[in-house]
């Protein structure tokens, strides 16, 4: 590992401290090296609050040093004023000779105008180091950026011959999660801005869809219900969460923790929920069933991630789990004894990099 690998990877694991925080943000790290001694670091807390590189110039002791110092940041530094001034001005005014960065910001206010605000005073800047990882790390921004919708993730438990539930008009569903598995679940939750079911799934399930196994914010909750004839008295409806109500029909709004959309449904309505999802800043979208919904993201290619949990049963008949191409899978893992196959979309596959 070079010397500029090294500081980009310590950008890195400050940066990860923001995960959950930084929405609709991007989480970026930032380290101030003097004559090979770290003299400053910072990462981007929260979105709205200083990013990245002003908490690390605040945490440096002594400002005069700041003139011989090199600073590594994850992202480019960013030139425009958002709900914070530019951080190329801050770099400039502090007189820092020399930035290093791991890869630009894709975020068309930014693109490449940070790194030639920084040229153009005088600032010898390299761009690119550990490029991947660090587009890794913020793949969900890049992609709401590039793509113009969220980020995707798929989720579901399958017992080992394939099937996600038994046949069912009501009662409770197939337990295929254990306790320390679903603690995943609801981590993996904490991470994504917003959950969608579809209406089977949030009928005979009655999900709440929270976080409450793990910490952190709750995404808002996603349904389809395209005829409004789910009940009331579902956990998704508790208003203790926002949840957005995909519909064809335009009833009135009557509480505010509920949000009826209308959607047409004689057209193909996934390209619709990604635009209002875009349009609402929700930057990552974790779908958790039922079979025919993820069928239909996959069928679409609208997916990046998909994460599988194994379970050691066989139901021998029910609803058939969601299938992706073998080829699309990486290296499975195995937390709390349970497999979990881990699939990459292949838009996504140069993000070979573990989590
Ligand atoms: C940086 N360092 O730590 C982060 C950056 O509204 P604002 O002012 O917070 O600006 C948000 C944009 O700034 C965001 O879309 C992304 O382009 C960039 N994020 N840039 O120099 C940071 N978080
Ligand atoms: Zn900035």
């Amino acid at each position: 590992m070079t010397k500029d690998e090294k500081y980009i990877s310590r950008c890195l694991q400050l940066a990860h401290n923001g995960l959950c925080n930084t929405a609709p943000n991007p989480m970026v790290g930032a380290v101030i090296v003097y004559h090979d001694t770290i003299i400053g670091e910072g990462y981007h807390i929260r979105c709205g609050e200083a990013h990245a590189e002003v908490n690390a110039i605040r945490s440096v002791k002594d400002e005069n040093l700041l003139k011989e110092s090199t600073i590594y940041v994850s992202l480019e530094p960013c030139s425009h004023y958002g709900k914070t001034p530019p951080c190329a001005d801050l770099i400039i005014e502090k007189k820092i000779p020399k930035v290093v960065i791991g890869c630009m910001d894709p975020f068309s206010l930014v693109a490449g105008r940070g790194i030639e605000k920084l040229r153009k005073a005088g600032i010898e800047v390299t761009v690119g180091v550990l490029e991947e990882e660090c587009r890794h790390l913020i793949r969900r921004f890049i992609t709401f950026n590039t793509l113009k919708r969220p980020y995707i993730t798929l989720k579901w438990a399958e017992s080992t011959d394939g099937f996600i539930d038994i046949n069912r008009t009501g009662g409770k569903p197939i337990k295929l999660s254990n306790p320390l598995t679903s603690m995943l679940v609801h981590k993996k939750r904490a991470e994504h801005d917003a959950i969608l079911v579809g209406r089977r799934t949030a009928l005979l399930d009655n999900p709440s869809l929270s976080t409450r196994n793990w910490y952190g914010k709750h995404p808002v909750r996603l349904v389809i219900d395209k005829e409004l004839t789910l009940p009331r008295d579902l956990e998704l409806f508790s208003g203790r969460i926002k949840t957005f109500v995909f519909t064809r029909k335009s009833p009135h709004q009557p509480n505010t923790l509920t949000e009826y959309i209308s959607l047409d449904f004689s057209k193909d309505i996934l390209p619709q929920i990604m635009e209002v999802l875009y349009q609402k800043k929700i930057q990552s979208l974790l779908v958790e069933g039922g079979s025919i919904l993820l069928q239909s993201f996959i069928d679409s290619s609208l997916w990046d991630e998909a994460f599988i949990e194994k379970v050691p049963l066989c139901l021998k008949n029910g609803i058939e789990a969601p299938s992706i191409q073998k080829k699309y899978f990486k290296l499975n893992k195995i937390y709390f004894g349970r497999e979990i196959m881990h699939a990459v979309h292949p838009q996504n596959q140069r993000q070979n990099v573990a989590d």
